[in-house]
């Protein structure tokens, strides 16, 4: 595992995780943190070895987006903030949703902002249940980034996104679970375990086949019936002659549990 803070970076049994480590700032995103984690998440997904992806957050935020400490001196400088979401927010939140393996946002804390973003992006996004969520964009007279006008109305219906963003406030994650936005809470002592759990379910998965279903998803947002109908032929003529596939239909010959290795 290496250390190189703000974001340490390990991977155990394909299972990568990515933990902001600036708990002392709610984990909030300098550039050095940005460039970490956007390096760590293209490393993430381009090693093979990796089958699941879990970022996190250390103390008890989650990510509250951009470091406004940063932010204010950029403004002192005139340097342009649209530098970094091109630069920095873009990458990363391009990574999460594109990548070819499912990502899990362990949602430890709060969650604001571009933290929210990020976390939005993920396949699946376990909260603890002392988590707290803000869009915090508007609050402090900005825009939206990090891709969350794109996937927050996906996830809890345009009417509720407009009201999240256009009146930024406090939720808590059993709201949030409420309101589709969160696949699961989990009571805070029972958390890690769980987020372990199910990212070794998802490491020992069909890696190729969950890479398909992700992208069918994602395809199927922004194509018509015919042309996704097209896709789902396509991935499944990709998946019909994996390994994965004719080890798992032996295996329910056999009534044996499938081993997969991902191909
Ligand atoms: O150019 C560009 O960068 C554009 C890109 C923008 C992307 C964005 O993400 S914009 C949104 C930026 N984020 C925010 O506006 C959130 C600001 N933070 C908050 O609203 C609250 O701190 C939280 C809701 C996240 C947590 O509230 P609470 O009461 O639990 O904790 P706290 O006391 O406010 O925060 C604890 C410490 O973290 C505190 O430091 P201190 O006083 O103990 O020394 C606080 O200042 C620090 N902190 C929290 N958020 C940030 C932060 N420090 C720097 N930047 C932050 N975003």
């Amino acid at each position: 595992m290496s250390t190189s803070q703000p974001v340490s970076f390990s991977i155990d049994s394909g299972v990568a995780t990515l933990t902001l480590q600036r708990p002392e700032a709610m984990n909030s995103l300098t550039l050095a943190a940005k460039v970490a984690l956007r390096d760590g998440l293209h490393e993430a997904a381009a090693d093979a070895s990796v089958r699941c992806v879990v970022l996190t957050g250390s103390g008890r935020g989650f990510c509250a987006g951009q470091d406004l400490t940063e932010l204010q001196a950029d403004l002192a400088s005139g340097a342009p903030l649209s530098q970094t979401v091109t630069d920095h927010y873009n990458p990363m939140v391009t990574s999460i949703l594109t990548m070819p393996k499912p990502v899990i946002a362990a949602i430890n804390g709060t969650a604001a902002g571009a933290g929210l973003s990020l976390a939005a992006a993920a396949d699946l996004r376990i909260a603890a249940r002392s988590a707290k969520f803000t869009t915090a964009f508007a609050a402090i007279g900005l825009s939206c980034d990090t891709a969350i006008s794109w996937t927050l109305p996906r996830l809890v219906g345009p009417t509720r996104a407009a009201d999240l963003l256009l009146r930024p406030r406090p939720f808590s994650s059993d709201e949030a679970l409420e309101w589709g936005l969160l696949t699961e809470v989990v009571d805070d002592d029972g958390f890690a375990d769980r987020v372990a759990l199910v990212a070794a379910e998802l490491a020992a998965g069909p890696t190729l086949a969950l890479a398909s279903i992700k992208r069918a998803m994602a395809f199927s947002a922004s194509h018509d019936l015919a042309s996704s109908l097209d896709h789902e032929a396509q991935k499944m003529s990709l998946t019909g002659a994996s390994h994965d596939h004719r080890v798992a239909v032996q295996a329910f010959k056999d009534k044996q549990k499938a081993t997969f290795v991902g191909r």
